[in-house]
């Protein structure tokens, strides 16, 4: 029977690295040798048809961690298609859950190799090219999600896009399932919200951004993206995991010359259990290989969605940090946050972050244009070095936030 782990073996620089956390009641040397099959050249039995040739791509279960029940497994670059994230997943995130010698399982991390990595787009704006746009420097983007989730008919959507607009966002974003509904027609949206974009622009002669979510089936949503692109938008948003990867990628490969951000929406069901699953770890770097701009990480532990202070910063590194030279993307923090709480996630995660607030914007007392401004305003005294409750006693829609939301320090 072939064997798989080898402790002795030295990746090379053209192996596919996965690490793996592996629930067995089996010791875990053995239940290593049943995933490394599975996802490579192997069964269950050993093959009269099995050739030398072929036993050379077999991969190397180098790494054992017996303690903490994790492996790492090096994979020659000749089992994956390039530029196939699909087939790659299938392999090394596919039949593999489901193997009944293994329990539980979490795909903890992954590193491409370069040629893999060559084989994607990447991301065609990142950071650099995004603060462009926006012509913001240093200052955290500041956004927000157009709130009710649904419900608002296309001019009322755009009204309370102008108003934060007005009040100090840069960037307004439709929520993940808002498309095309009967109550809120695509294209309409598009159209009003644009018009107002524009008029918000000439007022007060800012860059201002629409993120019009454009998740439809992939021939669908490539017509949402011309009609955007035709419209004067910028910039596109997907859900990313519900449309899927092929779909991303299709997308990406068309090389349009819109900003692509992506929602996670639906990634707790494969990222949350700590024991099976799908990190977000390899989530976002596949992301980033294929070639998003901007995509949701987390609050760093102080918004309403699961997820803590460590793991959300290994996240934004994956997107931030070295990876074969790709841009680096935007990390966007998202989900209950409000500008009390703005001070404490710059402290954590910096400045160089999108905060999205919807609630945490229309539910100011003043309403939407008082919320952008008390969001810019937070903003403005992170930028100064001032406390927010400081800043607050000369910047009255900033004092009404904090007095509805209150401030989260750390
Ligand atoms: C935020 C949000 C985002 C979440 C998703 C929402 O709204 O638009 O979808 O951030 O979570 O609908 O909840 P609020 P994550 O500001 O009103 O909470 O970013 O972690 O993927
Ligand atoms: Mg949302």
């Amino acid at each position: 029977m072939l064997r798989y782990v080898d402790t002795g073996y030295t990746p090379t620089e053209d192996d596919l690295i996965a690490e793996y956390y592996i629930g067995s009641s089996m010791p875990l040397e053995e239940a290593s040798e049943w995933l490394a099959a599975e996802s490579s050249i192997g069964t269950w039995t050993d093959l009269s048809t099995m050739k030398e040739r072929i036993v050379k791509l077999k991969p190397h279960v180098f790494y054992l961690n017996r303690d903490e029940s994790t492996i790492k497994v090096a994979y020659p670059g000749d089992l994956f298609e390039r530029g196939n994230m699909p087939q790659i997943l299938s392999s090394i995130a596919g039949n593999i859950f489901g193997l009944r010698a293994i329990e539980n399982l979490r795909f903890l991390d992954i590193r491409f190799p370069d040629k893999i990595v060559e084989s994607f787009k990447g991301p065609r704006f990142g950071i650099q090219g995004i603060r462009k746009i926006l012509e913001v420097d240093k200052r955290p983007i500041i956004g927000t999600i157009i709130k009710p989730k649904l419900g608002l008919n296309e001019k009322e959507h755009a009204e309370v896009a102008y108003e934060a607009w007005v009040g100090g966002v840069d960037i307004v974003k439709d929520d993940e399932n808002l498309s095309d509904m009967v109550f809120n027609r695509f294209e309409k949206r598009i159209e009003e919200t644009l018009k107002l974009r524009d008029k918000a622009e000439e007022r007060t002669g800012e860059k201002k951004i629409y993120m019009p979510n454009i998740t439809a089936e992939t021939n669908e949503m490539i017509r949402r993206a011309e009609f955007v692109e035709q419209t004067g938008g910028e910039y596109v948003m997907i859900d990313i995991l519900t449309a899927g990867w092929a779909a991303l990628q299709s997308f990406r490969n068309l090389d349009l010359n819109l900003v692509i951000h992506a929602h996670r929406a639906g990634h707790a069901a494969v990222t949350r259990n700590e024991r099976h699953g799908i990190s977000m770890l390899p989530i976002a770097k596949i992301s980033r290989v294929i070639g998003v701009d901007q995509l949701h990480i987390g609050t760093f532990g102080v918004g309403k969605m699961m997820g803590g202070p460590e793991d959300d910063l290994r996240y934004q590194e994956a997107l931030t940090g070295e990876l074969s030279g790709l841009e680096p993307v935007f990390p966007v923090a998202s989900g209950g946050l409000h500008p009390g709480l703005y001070g404490m996630l710059c402290e954590i995660a910096g400045k160089d972050i999108i905060i999205q607030a919807g609630g945490g914007i229309h539910g100011h007392p003043g309403g939407t244009m008082s919320g952008a401004r008390a969001a810019r305003q937070a903003v403005d005294a992170i930028m100064e070095g001032v406390p927010l409750a400081e800043y607050a006693k000369s910047h009255r829609e900033l004092g009404e936030a904090l007095e509805k939301w209150g401030e989260g320090r750390r």
